[in-house]
């Protein structure tokens, strides 16, 4: 099998992260790069709701997912993308064309979102009730 590399925060995990991890493993083995709290925080401004660990384990018990790492910090995907030896980089369509700059060290791939589901819309409608 092709192997798939994905990067994501996964916090409060939604069937949305679900649908995107379970297309991603379409293409081979997959394996999960998953943001330290304060990467997240440096990028969201937002510590996320629940801690790495929390977030990692949540995305290893998953039928899809091959194999979970930590993703240390910033500037590090090119590294964890020869590490691993990917053949594709699977990414939600949020990010289409930032990763593009990754396409000499494997095919880059950008999936479509599910509409309407969020963490940030989550959190808002918990907020809300
Ligand atoms: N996603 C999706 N549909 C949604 C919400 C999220 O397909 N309704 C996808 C995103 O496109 C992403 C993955 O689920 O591919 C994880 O989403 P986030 O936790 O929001 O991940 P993000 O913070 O975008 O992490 O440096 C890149 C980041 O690590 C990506």
């Amino acid at each position: 099998p092709r192997r798939v590399l994905t990067f994501g925060t996964f916090d409060l995990f939604h069937v949305g992260h679900l649908l995107l991890l379970e297309r991603a493993a379409t293409y081979g083995e997959l394996v999960v790069g998953v943001p330290v709290d304060d990467l997240v925080l440096a990028k969201k401004e937002r510590r996320p709701v629940f801690p790495d660990h929390h977030r990692v384990e949540i995305v290893r018990a998953l039928r899809c997912v091959s194999g979970v790492f930590l993703e240390e910090g910033p500037g590090l995907k090119r590294r964890y993308l020869l590490e691993h030896r990917a053949d594709l980089l699977v990414m939600g369509d949020d990010w289409a064309g930032h990763f593009d700059e990754l396409g000499d060290v494997c095919e880059v791939v950008y999936l479509p979102r599910t509409p309407s589901i969020s963490t940030t819309t989550t959190i808002e409608a918990i907020a809300a009730s």
